[in-house]
């Protein structure tokens, strides 16, 4: 063969090969060669290959940005009142946050199935109220708030789904006396318990439920994988302070050499719940594994771990020493021979211990303040080392060793690959979440944006693209291909069977039953149907408004003015909000969400008048009126 047509060949290779490892990446931006910008830039009219779910911290909330663009698309209210849209204003979102306006939200987790993101839902923790949250997918909303579950305290180690989305987890990180009663601080070792709760999802409908609770010995439970592959069935639970210290734990708790993770068999759990085995406290199903046996274990781990992951086959589960220098990865098959031999060393308050050596496969010094791990496609884990701001690459199998390592801008705590902690992560990317941020970005004062940034781990070495800063704090984010949602873009008015809804000019009315007033109203491009609305003093008035329209964006907002009450309405929704008409006189209200050329005129009144004052029990709009908004609806 002559020496061009050969390198004529290695070309059309390469090029073939770039083309298949970029995959659907390279179709929507971010294509994997040229330079750092060309990575990830995004045409204008031009969509990215992921969706990133990046948890809120203490916002309480969910970021969703574009990768690789990064470009932030939306933020999800989830525990925290939003007053644009109305999310806790209005009676629904408002009856879900249940009387709180603030979550601590550390850990989405897309809905598997089969190990894979399936696009269906996204559970996140509220972790000081012990809550877990199902956004639907299908138009992005927070659809259910499950919690605060009983006898948790601080569910940090939540939601975690196992891989067909069976159970989400939780796990108390700061135990406390269960139940919960007075004693003594001093007591702790004595009164203070830790708990593990899986919490069962509806396979249909994502609906959220108690499954079981395991009393568990009071360390602080930290973070969970579920296992898959060989591993299915399992989840996995760090901890830390194994030393029960109740003060100083910055120094008390990291005495021990090893604390440990707990291997939980949920299928076997539930069994034992299901046959009667629990103790009911506060209303949930508690297992004692001082009284059933054989399914929780707890196997050592050095130096007081964070992170706990699966990788990609299930075989191994990779935890981190946050003190220690090393990842410890522990084989699935040398804990299961070892609990299947009844090998144990001893036990925490009856949960049998198993021996350090007996399951563990590897040690990777993978450098200093090693937190959590994720994986590729090509078999090698990326590990997040807060001390050193490094991610370092280190292959899953022998010789065990680290590839690669790179430097990011600082403090590094979660990590996110592309799908990177499914059974086929995609190789694509990885996002590092920074603690701090310094020097990064224009300042704006002291409160710091957070900082993220974007490594293409496409190449043979990891490489640098991009730095976005992002709001307070995330911690945890996962990223699905964006091929995978499929989002509505409008509600359909024929399936709104809202109590509230009306879907005709000649339904709209105000109804009176004693001082209660319930009006029914429709919003289309530019009208309110009542804009006229008379009360008296002292009456609750509840707006139920339905958005007519079926056009893609077309939102309304209702705004009523000196009170706090605001909330948009989405094309085909109906949204039902309270407010008590405290003062006689004129109170305005208007459309608060820009939507057509006559949006300014988009406005109505409530007249309150003098309590007592002779009302009407029902209030239609009149003939004249309805031909009106029936030729507005006809020219939307
Ligand atoms: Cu490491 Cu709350 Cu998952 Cu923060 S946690 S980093
Ligand atoms: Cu409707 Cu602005």
């Amino acid at each position: 063969m002559r020496r061009g047509s050969r390198f004529g060949i290695a070309v059309a290779l390469a090029v073939t090969l770039g083309a298949v490892v970029a995959g659907c990446v390279a179709t929507q931006g971010g294509g994997a060669a040229g330079s750092a910008a060309e990575k990830v830039y995004v045409k204008p009219g031009e969509k990215d290959a992921y969706y990133a779910f990046l948890s809120g911290g203490h916002h309480g909330n969910v970021y969703v940005y574009g990768i690789p663009s990064c470009r932030h698309i939306t933020t999800i209210p989830v525990f925290t009142p939003e007053p644009a849209v109305g999310y806790g204003n209005d009676e629904e979102s408002k009856a879900m946050l249940g009387g709180y306006t603030w979550g601590d939200a550390h850990h989405p987790g897309l809905s598997e199935t089969d190990g894979d993101y399936d696009g269906r839902w996204l559970f996140i923790n509220d972790m000081p109220n012990a809550r877990i949250a199902r956004i639907d997918l299908k138009d992005f909303k927070t659809r259910q708030i499950y919690g605060p579950i009983p006898n948790i305290s601080a569910a940090h180690a939540c939601p975690f789904p196992t891989p067909n989305t069976e159970y989400v987890f939780a796990a108390s990180r700061f135990s406390v006396p269960v139940p919960n009663r007075g004693v003594k601080v001093e007591d702790y070792a004595k009164d203070f318990k830790g708990i593990i709760a899986g919490i069962k999802v509806d396979p249909k409908s994502g609906e959220m439920s108690m499954g079981f609770e395991i009393q568990m010995p009071p360390f602080d439970w930290d973070l969970s994988d579920a296992g898959k592959g060989p591993s299915l069935g399992w989840q996995f639970f760090t901890c830390y302070n194994s030393e029960m210290a109740y003060d100083s734990l910055e120094i008390k708790a990291s005495q021990n050499e090893m604390d440990y993770f707990a291997a939980v068999d949920w299928r076997a759990a539930q069994k034992a719940v299901d046959e009667g085995k629990a103790t009911t406290i506060n209303g949930a199903p508690v297992l004692d594994p001082q009284k059933v046996k054989d399914f929780v274990y707890l196997i050592p781990v050095p130096k007081s771990p964070h992170g706990v992951d699966v990788d990609p086959s299930g075989q191994y589960v990779c935890c981190s020493g946050k003190l220690q220098a090393e990842v410890s990865v522990y084989s699935f098959a040398k804990i299961k021979a070892a609990i299947d031999a009844k090998k144990f060393e001893g036990d925490k308050m009856g949960v049998p211990t198993l021996k350090f050596e007996d399951c563990l496969e590897a040690k990777v010094p993978v450098g200093l303040g090693p937190l959590h791990t994720q994986f590729d496609n090509k078999g090698f884990a990326y590990t997040s080392l807060f001390l050193d701001s490094q991610i370092a690459k280190w292959k899953v199998g022998p010789p065990w060793n680290v590839v690669d390592k790179i430097d990011v801008y600082y403090s590094i705590g979660h990590l996110m690959a592309s799908e990177g902690d499914t059974r086929h992560p995609t190789g694509d990317y990885v996002v590092a979440l920074d603690k701090l941020s310094k020097d990064r970005y224009l300042s704006v004062g002291p409160t710091h944006p957070e900082a993220a940034q974007l490594i293409d781990l496409r190449g043979p070495k990891m490489e640098l693209l991009y730095d976005f800063p992002t709001y307070l704090e995330p911690h945890y984010a996962q990223m699905i291909r964006a091929d995978k949602l499929h989002p509505i873009t409008v509600y359909p008015l024929a399936e709104n069977d809202k109590p509230g809804a009306i879907k005709r000019a000649e339904d709209a009315r105000i109804e009176r039953k004693g001082n209660r007033v319930d009006v029914f109203g429709l919003v289309v491009r530019s009208h309110f149907t009542p804009d006229i609305v008379k009360v008296n003093q002292g009456d609750d008035v509840y707006f139920h408004w339905t958005n007519l329209e079926q056009d893609d964006d077309i939102a309304h907002g209702f705004g009523i003015l000196w009170s706090s009450k605001n909330m948009q309405i989405e094309p085909g929704e109906t949204k039902t909000i309270r407010w008590t008409a405290e003062k006689t006189g004129i109170n305005p209200f208007y459309c608060s969400n820009f939507c057509s050329a006559l949006h300014q005129e988009m406005q109505g009144y409530i007249e309150v008048r003098a309590k007592g004052s002779p009302q009407a029990a029902i209030v239609r709009p009149d003939a004249k009126t309805i031909a009106e908004i029936n030729a507005l609806l006809a020219a939307r």
